[in-house]
């Protein structure tokens, strides 16, 4: 069924606390946590509670649930004081998606380029 735990999947472990993160953010729906290996002084990634492989599976499933998340996304930039900042969906092992649990990293906290790598 879609949205169900992963038994294998780090992500639902850390919504379960059964893999450590420094969580910034809960609410009922999503967990947001710093990125283990961050690539700006703002890095966290913000994920729905119930699993999902990517954005895309998210949205097809339940809209309501990615706008929780993509809410979450901003109030970290908030917390943050970021004026600039960037949310990534990385969607397929082609763009960089190396877990397969739908996160939006927020980037923030220093210049950036575009088009990125
Ligand atoms: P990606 O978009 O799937 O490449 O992002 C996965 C991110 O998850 C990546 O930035 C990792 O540093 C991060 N991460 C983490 O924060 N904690 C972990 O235990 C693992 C990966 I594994």
């Amino acid at each position: 069924m879609a949205g169900e735990s992963k038994d294998d999947c780090l992500f639902c472990k850390i919504v379960e606390g059964h893999v450590p993160a420094t969580i910034v953010r809960e609410t009922e729906t999503t967990v947001a946590f710093r990125d283990i290996n961050p690539q700006a002084p703002t890095h966290v990634l913000v994920i729905p509670k119930a699993h999902y492989k990517d954005a895309a599976a998210l949205a097809a499933a339940d809209p309501a649930l990615a706008a929780d998340v993509l809410r979450e996304a901003q109030a970290v930039a908030d917390e943050d004081k970021l004026e600039s900042y960037r949310i990534v969906f990385n969607t397929g092992a082609g763009a960089g998606q190396t877990v397969f649990h739908t996160h939006a990293h927020v980037l923030g906290g220093r210049g950036m380029q575009w088009p990125p790598g």
